[in-house]
């Protein structure tokens, strides 16, 4: 017998889960999310909610007794990272065999961890991943809705050229102009306005004060402040925290039912949990949901899933580099977290890549221009169950992410060439490494739209079951992807609210 029961139930509190969670409540159906990180709100004993990047401590990463930076040395000294106590912080690494996987834990999902770059996929790369969706639709009304909700804005073009916080990327810019390549402004949910007043020193500093991967104290328009309050404010809608789906199956009258540990803040299991719900929303992002669907059909709980369940996952082509500049490109001492600007090649048929220039705020000057480049890599992996141990793995293998390098490479040998420049080997741990191929930051696909689901994200062979979030996205979107998944969630719930709930 299920303890508490909700007409609906959303596993998860990103992008996915968020817009599921408040399209519901404006419905007036009552919603319950389960959100297995904490909320983030309440100061620790310096005031603030969130650690910095330059000062870790145990509200950075997800139970860890180290951190887990991406970039992890300088200088190939280990100066990093740094010991900390087991804790439900807000950054998790996720680790498969050959890949591991960065997301955030929290009310907010990936929004509370990531940089905020919000950007629309190209509409011809969107149709050749959606054949089957109304590009039409998505780009007259979806894309937009969600670009509005989630606040996003630019940056101030004059500020941008003139403020030593973007001189990183002016030189990022310059050096890829003299290459031949273009570069484009890119979008971003931190208020750009804030960013000002921080520069002027009248407001407290968050994107200038080096926060970005574990949490950001201001600024940023993370979920929890746009479509999580306002899924709040239709008063229909519940969070419970720090609760942890881990199984779900169907009842007899069709129901579903899910088991659910709560944890307390050192991890230990306080409470196991039964809910039971007519409607359920997967929105645990495409590692968590996928391996919730994999784990039910492999178990039996779910015996009627679609076998493609668990495939058409990607990294998004995700590879992080850096250049070591001449002495006289300096980048700045001072940088801030939120990228602005992407390289845009694309177009390039024989090598499409999409690279962010990103920042490395360290407080010293260093002279590295970094770079997470989003390659057009077609390898797709699986996910599998290991009954023995109860496990979901992930069949990425190293040479899949050596496509992806060897496509940022073909890129960056070019800018190296045209600017007489060289890779930067002492970033990345091992001795000899100029390119970070073992972690992404855009975990796409296991549940693609159309295929594990219909063309809506409706669950194949179960009614009344979705998946709102990044596994519906077949492994590459080509540009950052929150922006994608958000509008995808929208046409899901626009469709699902009219046609799925009628009494
Ligand atoms: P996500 O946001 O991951 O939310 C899933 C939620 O479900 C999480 O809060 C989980 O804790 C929770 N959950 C999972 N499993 C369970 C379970 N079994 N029970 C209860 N709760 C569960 O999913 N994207 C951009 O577009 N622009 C960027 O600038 C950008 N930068 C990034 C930087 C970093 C460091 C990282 C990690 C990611 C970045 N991303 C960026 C990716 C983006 O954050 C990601 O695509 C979205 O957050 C995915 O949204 P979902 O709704 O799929």
């Amino acid at each position: 017998e299920p303890v508490d029961n909700a007409p609906a139930i959303v596993i998860g509190s990103g992008y996915g889960g968020a817009v599921a969670a408040l399209r519901l409540g404006q419905a007036g159906i009552r919603t319950l999310v389960l959100e297995m990180g904490r909320l983030w709100n309440t100061p620790g004993s310096d005031g603030k909610v969130f650690c910095s990047t330059a000062a870790p401590d145990q509200r950075s990463m997800w139970f860890r007794t180290r951190t887990e930076a991406p970039l992890s040395t300088f200088l190939w000294l280990d100066v990093v990272n740094k010991d900390i106590s087991p804790y439900p912080g807000v950054l998790d690494r996720v680790h498969f065999a050959d890949m591991s996987v960065y997301v955030g834990r929290g009310v907010g999902g990936g929004s509370l961890v990531n940089g905020g770059m919000a950007v629309t996929p190209l509409p011809s790369y969107f149709s050749e991943q959606f054949p089957t969706v109304d590009a039409g639709e998505m780009y007259g009304t979806y894309f937009p809705r969600a670009r509005s909700m989630l606040g996003v804005n630019t940056v101030d073009p004059a500020w941008f050229e003139s403020t030593e916080w973007y001189r990183f990327t002016r030189i990022s810019r310059k050096h890829a102009q003299r290459t031949g390549l273009r570069t484009t402004f890119v979008p971003n949910v931190y208020d750009f306005g804030y960013m000002q007043r921080e520069a002027a020193g009248t407001a407290t500093r968050s994107a200038l004060g080096q926060e970005v991967i574990y949490g950001n104290n201001h600024g940023k328009r993370s979920l929890d402040k746009t479509y999580l309050a306002s899924a709040l404010g239709t008063g229909n809608v519940t969070i419970n925290t720090m609760e942890r789906v881990r199984a779900v199956h169907r009842a007899a009258d069709g129901t579903y039912v899910l088991t659910a540990d709560r944890i307390d803040t050192t991890g230990t299991v306080v409470e196991t949990k039964e809910y039971g719900c007519t409607y359920l929303f997967l929105a645990g992002g495409s590692i968590g949901t996928t391996e919730l669907l994999v784990r039910a059909r492999e178990t039996g709980t779910l015996p009627a899933l679609d076998a493609s369940v668990g495939t058409g996952w990607g990294t998004n082509g995700n590879v992080m580099l850096g250049r070591a500049n001449h002495l006289w490109d300096t980048v700045g001492a001072n940088q801030s977290t939120m990228p602005v600007m992407g390289i845009d090649d694309w177009a390039n048929t024989a090598n499409p890549v999409f690279a962010e220039i990103a920042p490395l705020p360290t407080g010293l000057e260093h002279w590295v221009s970094l770079y997470l480049a989003i390659t057009k890599n077609p390898q797709r992996a699986s996910f599998s169950y290991d009954a023995g141990t109860d496990k979901v793995g992930l069949g990425w293998t190293a040479a899949q992410s050596a496509v992806s390098v060897a496509m940022a490479k073909k890129l960056f040998d070019r800018i190296n060439l045209a600017n007489a420049t060289i890779y930067r080997y002492d970033l990345f741990g091992s001795s000899s490494k100029a390119f970070a191929d073992d972690f992404t930051y855009h975990p796409l696909g296991g549940c693609v739209l159309g295929k594990a689901t219909d063309d809506y994200g409706r669950v194949k062979g179960y009614p009344k079951l979705y998946v709102t979030d990044g596994s519906l996205v077949p492994g590459s979107i080509g540009v950052n992807p929150f922006v994608t998944i958000t509008a995808l969630a929208e046409r899901t719930m626009a469709r699902v609210l009219v046609e799925d709930t009628a009494p």
